[in-house]
């Protein structure tokens, strides 16, 4: 099941309550990924402490590890994984994609061999969704094929785009057709391709809307494009899609590609950025990024940013109101400098709780019907300096 409540909008932006069968998300929603079943170096308990409303899984590498059997015994993700908010996952189209050399795409499917163990594995739209009723993921997405922006050394080719785009909408009828078979009670995107033609984007969006899916997602951006092009597509596609369902930008990205997102009318993002990062010591702040490493944090006494209220940069107050303070940039890059475990622990903390504030700070300007002056000081702040 899935319902979509459209509480307030400010141009293309949208306020939005989304309810699912594990729970309610208030949208715009950032969504934390945990592909193999956890948000690497987090635990749920902390992710419930951050605000975490909704994370992801990835049916690709829950299908290699743990594998089905063990999945299936548990009933599913949420509670093999000990997460009773929502899920969503991804399909595999993306995860086999970035596989390379490593597959073969046809018609029916895409033939690879396991990184894992070499086993021969064949993914197919039935099978994605076989392993997502499974997974009794809240918000399943279609099996596609994610058009790439460049291969083989050349950029493709607006014929080449149509192929894949065309091949990605026989694909969702599939998946449309078995996800109703298996009777799975929640909720299947449709994913919007075209590569950066605006046309092809346009016929993806008709044919996909026609099939009348509950949600739908933008898919294809942040493929290795140059930054304008990507902007072009985000401003191109999200708008047009039915006012009266959900809209999910995939696998998207900076805190400002966020906010300009959510002006162009995107509803949900996920992206690996906020933890990935976190592992590289880079932290994202409100007035600009911050790489740990750098000798200059030596011996700084100051937190990461002074206006967050994570465990990393406040600390916290126990139940007898003693407080211990937050971690200094001295501290953390000690750790990090150290390859102490708690260095990528404290990051991830930190950047999950950016962004998923950043989102909360959205909501509420879109609440108070101020979300142009919010985009206006957010930018301004970003680019102030740490
Ligand atoms: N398709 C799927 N997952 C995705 C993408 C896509 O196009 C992207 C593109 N940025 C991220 N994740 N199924
Ligand atoms: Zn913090």
């Amino acid at each position: 099941m899935l319902q979509f409540d459209l509480l307030a909008t400010d141009g293309h932006a949208r306020r939005g309550r989304l309810t699912l069968n594990h729970g309610v998300v208030q949208t715009p929603i950032f969504m934390p990924v945990g592909t193999y079943g956890t948000v690497k170096g987090v635990t749920p308990r902390s992710l419930q402490e951050m605000g975490a409303q909704i994370i992801l899984g990835n049916t690709f590498h829950l299908w290699m590890r743990p594998g089905l059997d063990v999945l299936a015994q548990f009933g599913g993700l949420h509670r093999f994984e000990r997460w009773e908010r929502p899920i969503l996952t991804d399909s595999g189209g993306f995860q086999v994609w970035s596989l390379g050399e490593m597959r073969k795409i046809s018609e029916e499917g895409v033939k690879f061999a396991s990184p894992v163990n070499g086993d021969k594995l064949f993914l197919t739209p039935e099978v994605s969704m076989q392993i997502q009723t499974i997974l009794d993921s809240d918000i399943v997405m279609q099996f596609d094929e994610c058009t790439p922006y460049e291969t083989k050394g050349h950029i493709t080719t607006e014929a080449e785009a149509r192929v894949s785009m065309e091949l990605s909408l026989r694909w969702a009828r599939r998946c449309q057709a078995e996800f109703a078979r298996l009777a799975n009670p929640n909720a299947l995107f449709g994913i919007v391709q075209g590569g950066m033609f605006e046309h092809l984007r346009d016929e993806s969006l008709a044919a996909l809307v026609a099939m009348d899916f509950p949600g739908y997602a933008v898919g294809g951006v942040s493929v290795g494009e140059p930054k304008d092009e990507m902007l072009r597509i985000m401003a191109h596609t999200p708008h047009r899609l039915p006012a009266h369902k959900p809209r999910y930008l995939m696998g998207v990205g900076t805190p400002e590609d966020l906010v300009e997102g959510v002006a162009q009318g995107v509803d949900m993002f996920d992206c690996v950025m906020p933890t990935r990062n976190a592992r590289n010591g880079h932290l994202f702040t409100r007035y600009g990024d911050l790489k740990i490493r750098n000798a200059r944090h030596r011996s700084d006494q100051r937190p990461l940013d002074e206006t967050c209220t994570c465990y990393a940069c406040r600390g916290e107050t126990a139940a007898d109101g003693s407080v211990s303070g937050g971690f200094s940039r001295a501290y953390l890059h000690h750790l990090e400098r150290c390859g102490e475990m708690l260095a990528p622990m404290l990051a991830t903390i930190h950047n999950l709780h950016y962004y998923l504030n950043l989102m909360q700070e959205v909501r509420d300007a879109l609440d108070a019907g101020r979300f142009a002056a919010f985009r206006e000081q957010f930018r301004r702040d970003r680019a102030h300096g740490v």
